[in-house]
């Protein structure tokens, strides 16, 4: 459930990401909004299955629910527009109080033309597909086709505006135009359109972007050639359909990435999503996209270091992190604690309704409540705490760490606070020395927030936090006071306990139980 707003931001304007000192807020209802989120199958959101995905979602405690709106839905008929499935989607998500993240199936959908209308994916000569270097057609639309681009913008225009007449109050908090843009297996469309663009020089306001002189795209780019080309074109195509939608009801938008295997290295681009916004081209898309207020990771690879290093590359000055699909196995619920230390306004496992493949049998899926039982637990955690740490983030006062699962790697995660440290350790045991062998499978994680002067609120599941000075000969650290509590309706702390004894001695450790602590620290002398 949504945590209910604080008095301070009590408001109707529009979603909006603020950037302030290179930082980043999701602000909904005039505050900064954490968005702890779900995205559901692809095929749920139809009014025969949409009812089945509440339940899992209330059990997950979301405040945040992702949809697909499939272009096919809403225009079955070349300007006839149906919202039926919006209605009903605004209606329940009113009701089990949850805003939604609406995702835009148009042109691009895992790269495919799947969900465009059939008088879009079946008429080539009017919509044409992308080309191979031999001329035969490609399964990708291309985004050098006009028709395209300018029935995909009416399509998703008409959508906003449907947003701008029955959703004065801001159900739906954020868009995503297009999915998994790009091409597989083909790095750019070889239509004679294409070709010429290709060998005319890159675009001014491209290379001045990325400091590059005037040149051939293969001069510049040599081997991504091909990728910054598609980039660029796709990006401009995407930018103009989110323009005509912001033209009518601004609120957030973004695009999502189909990713290379890792963040560190070269894959051909012709073996992942060529044209989309990978990692490879976040500068292309900020150069091509001027009305796109992020680019965002689909984090598949649930490994220590590069779903981190994933991370780290979309966290930037110029780009709010934000996480709108990421894996639903266990591995990936510590990377929430990750993703929640870098100022991440958002985080969403994918797939989680029990749809799937049965809608029939909703309750025999492998996605059980047990499943579903990390992700479960990291949002009820930050559920009531939620607005508190999203003020504290866009204030740049977060950390956070999640367990590695390889052994040469060590079990050990240092966080420099400034004038403190922070150690996380996994599989310490929860009483006796530090002596971290990993628990048993990586579901550590750990995330603190500087909430005033000497003053900590850490959190985490199946971890030991130990503090330090960042100068240990400064002076002796001590503990002045750990509290437990939570926090209430109104982002309040409550006091629940004092943490003292065995229950700090060996640092502090949190297992399976929710528990967040307040930690204020003190020292003394050397001498
Ligand atoms: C994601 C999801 C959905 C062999 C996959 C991930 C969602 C889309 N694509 O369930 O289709 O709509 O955005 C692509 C990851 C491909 C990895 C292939 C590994």
């Amino acid at each position: 459930a949504v945590t209910p707003l604080p008095a301070w931001a009590a408001s109707d304007e529009v979603p909006h990401i603020a950037t302030r000192d290179g930082r980043h807020a999701l602000i909904v209802d005039s505050a900064p909004f954490l968005m702890l989120g779900a995205q559901i199958n692809n095929s749920s959101a139809w009014p025969a299955t949409l009812p089945k995905v509440w339940p899992m979602m209330a059990a997950m405690h979301v405040n945040t629910v992702e949809v697909p709106v499939g272009w096919e839905q809403i225009e079955p008929e070349e300007g006839r527009f149906d919202f039926t499935i919006v209605d009903q989607l605004l209606e329940q998500a009113r009701a089990q109080n949850v805003r939604l993240v609406l995702l835009w199936f148009g042109t691009w959908k895992n790269t495919n033309p799947q969900y465009a209308p059939r008088w879009v994916k079946l008429d080539n000569a009017r919509f044409p597909r992308m080309r191979r270097a031999d001329g035969t057609l490609h399964y990708a639309l291309s985004p050098f086709g006009k028709a395209t681009l300018a029935a995909d913008s009416k399509a998703f225009a008409a959508l906003m505006r449907h947003l701008a007449e029955v959703d004065r109050q801001n159900t739906v908090i954020m868009l995503q135009v297009q999915n998994e843009a790009g091409s597989y297996g083909l790095a750019r469309d070889h239509s004679p359109e294409a070709d010429a663009a290709f060998a005319a020089p890159v675009p001014e306001a491209l290379r001045k972007r990325l400091g590059k002189p005037a040149g051939s795209w293969t001069a510049l780019f040599g081997r991504d050639a091909e990728l910054y080309f598609h980039a660029w074109h796709v990006a401009g195509y995407i930018d103009k359909v989110a323009a005509a939608g912001k033209a009518v009801k601004p609120l957030p938008m973004y695009v999502n990435a189909a990713l290379p295997g890792d963040p560190f290295t070269w894959q051909d681009p012709n073996t992942y999503a060529s044209g989309g916004p990978a990692n490879t081209v976040i500068d292309v898309y900020k150069a091509a996209a001027p009305h796109l207020d992020m680019v965002a990771p689909d984090i598949y690879n649930p490994k220590h270091k590069a779903y981190l290093g994933f991370l780290d590359a979309y966290a930037r000055p110029d780009n709010a992190l934000f996480v709108p699909e990421t894996g639903h196995a266990p591995e990936y619920a510590r990377h929430f604690f990750a993703a929640m230390g870098r100022g991440a306004i958002g985080w969403s496992p994918f797939g989680l309704d029990p749809l799937r493949y049965r809608p029939s049998l909703p309750l025999r899926s492998k996605l059980d409540d047990e499943a579903i039982a990390p992700f479960a637990a990291n949002y009820a955690l930050f559920a009531r705490m939620a607005r508190v740490w999203a003020k504290l983030a866009f204030e740049g006062k977060v950390w956070g760490a999640s367990e590695p699962e390889d052994p040469a790697d060590g079990h050990k995660q240092v966080i420099p606070l400034g004038k403190y440290v922070a150690t996380a350790s996994f599989g310490s045991g929860d009483f006796g020395p530090t002596d971290p062998k990993g628990n048993a499978k990586p579901t550590g994680g750990v995330a603190i927030a500087e909430i005033g002067p000497d003053e900590y609120l850490v959190t985490g599941y199946f971890a030991r936090v130990e503090f330090g000075l960042a100068d240990p000969k400064a002076a002796n650290l001590i503990l002045d006071r750990v509290e437990e509590g939570t926090y209430d309706a109104a982002g309040k702390w409550q006091f629940l306990r004092v943490w003292n004894g065995d229950q700090v001695d060996w640092g502090l450790n949190f297992t399976a139980a929710p528990q967040v602590l307040h930690v204020k620290l003190a020292s003394y002398p050397i001498r």
